[in-house]
């Protein structure tokens, strides 16, 4: 293979300046969110058509050159960053970026792959809708990458994740060919659901070149509290009485423990949780509210319905959120803990999930078992307790030396892993698989899957061009 050849022909079809060589112009494409994993490429490309989509593919077929479609780098997986070998390239899509459409009759907002979900978010407010994906790397992540991933965030509990917000892809195939099916239709049986075998395959099947999400009604008011509970069940009875008792919508039910503030605030001092009783759990509450003129306002449903799970001493404390700039606070309480922990040197994440029935006896047993074989290691637990989605989290213990976590990480992970086993939760509940777990993936998913998954892979990329040996092991290709 002749290299100077192979980037002449993705020059003439993109222009050099979008064929990028330089070190200083590809490091930030080569490494992942969280500094794991270093890659290396022979070129970064940013095409902005799909046609150019489809060339690029064309000329890797050509020369066998596998390609790393990436959005906005946050993976916490390592998904979008390439191997080491300096034979592939990266394909972003930053350049891709376009709205195409609004179609308000149909609720619907066509986008480009490459759109940041923030942006994407801001459009449907200017147009008085909703579109409710949201996690805390929405100021960089695109809905190209979230649909890759079928990445989950804080409002599943009511609307879905990305696989239940899409009706519709464009996607370039591993041949080079344009899939079409872009139409928004919010029924067709028509053969194998296509779209739904690209999301979530991060990169594997296909790339996501535009996609159709689903607009909601703007809610008119958001109300949001905190509060603190200190029994686990009480947290599950406390999410049943909302469900069951709020007429506003219940959006988000997020749990923080306590360990997970307490590293939040060490790290960022300027937040504060303005609840006098500081229990082991604490709950971040969202209600959404849909009428102008209602005499029972979310604010004021939330404000009597916690009062009435305090009688019933399902609550130590609660915390209304009084302005939108305290709703803000709240929010960035939670959101910061992600960043705290990245502070932390040396650490191991668990994004997982379970039927909630099982979660308490999980929690319980594993944080014992831990703190047996591994003295003083800190759990930062937190996530999205509506959805049973725990990010258990662990961080080496105060006094540790370093390296220990690096030493200790088997087991940890034998232990944590053997646990999700036993009470039958999934190993990566929305993060996806990445090259973090796909040896994960093959112990864990079942002999069946495993196996129906190489053959779609086999069957739609068959020259394993589209970001090889991620999530999973290829038999000799
Ligand atoms: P990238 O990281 O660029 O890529 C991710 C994967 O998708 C890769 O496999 C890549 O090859 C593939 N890909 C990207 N674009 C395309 C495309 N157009 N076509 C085909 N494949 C493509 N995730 C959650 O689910 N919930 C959260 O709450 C959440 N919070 C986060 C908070 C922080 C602070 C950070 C750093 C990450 C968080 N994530 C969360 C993880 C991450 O943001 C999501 O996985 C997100 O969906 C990735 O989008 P991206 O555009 O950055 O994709
Ligand atoms: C969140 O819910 C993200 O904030 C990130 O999914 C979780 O840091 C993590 O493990
Ligand atoms: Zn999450």
């Amino acid at each position: 293979m002749n290299v100077d050849d192979f980037l002449e022909e993705l020059e003439g079809v993109i222009g050099s300046q979008y064929v990028l060589r330089d070190a200083k112009d590809t490091a930030p494409y080569l490494t992942d969110w969280r500094g794991i994993y270093q890659g290396v490429a022979i070129a970064v490309v940013l095409p902005k058509h799909t046609a150019q989509v489809a060339s690029i593919v064309q000329i890797c077929r050509k020369y066998k050159i596998a390609i790393i479609p990436q959005g906005g780098n946050t993976s916490l997986t390592g998904s979008a960053t390439p191997e080491t070998t300096g034979a592939q390239i990266v394909l972003s899509l930053k350049r891709m970026n376009a709205i195409r459409n609004i179609d308000l009759q149909n609720q619907t907002m066509t986008l480009e792959a490459g759109c940041i979900l923030q942006v994407a978010q801001e459009e449907a407010s200017k147009h008085q809708v909703f579109f409710p994906l949201s996690l805390a790397a929405q100021g960089s992540c695109t809905i190209g990458g979230n649909l890759a991933t079928n990445a989950g965030g804080t409002n599943v509990l009511r609307f879905g994740n990305a696989r239940d917000l899409c009706l519709g892809l464009e996607v370039v195939t591993p041949q080079g060919e344009i899939l079409h099916g872009l139409r928004g239709l919010r029924k067709d049986n028509t053969g194998y659901d296509l779209r739904n075998l690209f999301i979530g395959s991060e990169g594997t099947l296909g790339i996501i070149t535009a996609a159709v999400m689903k607009l909601f009604a703007a809610p008119t008011k958001k109300s949001s509290a905190l509060v603190a509970v200190s029994d686990f069940s009480d947290m599950l009875r406390l999410l049943q009485f909302l469900q069951k008792r709020a007429n506003a919508e219940l959006t988000a039910f997020e749990m923080m423990t306590r360990e997970s503030i307490e590293l939040t605030l060490q790290h960022f001092p300027q937040f504060d949780i303005p609840l006098v009783h500081q229990a082991s759990f604490t709950i971040l509450i969202e209600l959404f509210e849909y009428q102008e003129d209602s005499s029972e306002t979310a604010t004021s449903m939330l404000e009597s319905l916690l009062e009435e799970a305090m009688q019933q001493e399902l609550l130590e404390d609660a915390v209304i959120a009084n302005s939108l700039a305290q709703v803000k606070d709240f929010w960035q309480i939670r959101e910061h803990i992600t960043l705290a922990q990245a502070k932390e040197p040396e650490n191991l994440k668990f994004d997982i999930s379970f039927a909630l029935s099982k979660l308490e006896r999980f929690m319980t047993e594993t944080g014992q078992m831990l703190e047996d074989a591994c003295p003083g290691i800190r759990i930062i637990n937190f996530g999205h307790l509506g959805d049973g989605n725990l990010h258990y989290n662990l961080c080496a213990p105060k006094d540790a030396s370093k390296g220990y976590i690096a030493s200790q990480g088997e087991r940890i992970q034998e232990i944590v892993y053997a646990q999700i086993d036993k009470y039958e939760g999934s190993i990566s509940a929305e993060h996806g698989i990445g090259q973090l777990k796909r040896e994960h993936l093959k112990a864990h998913r079942g002999d069946v899957a495993y196996e129906m998954m190489l053959a779609i892979k086999q069957a739609l990329d068959p020259e394993n061009l589209f970001n090889p040996n991620k999530v999973l092991i290829p038999k000799q290709l």
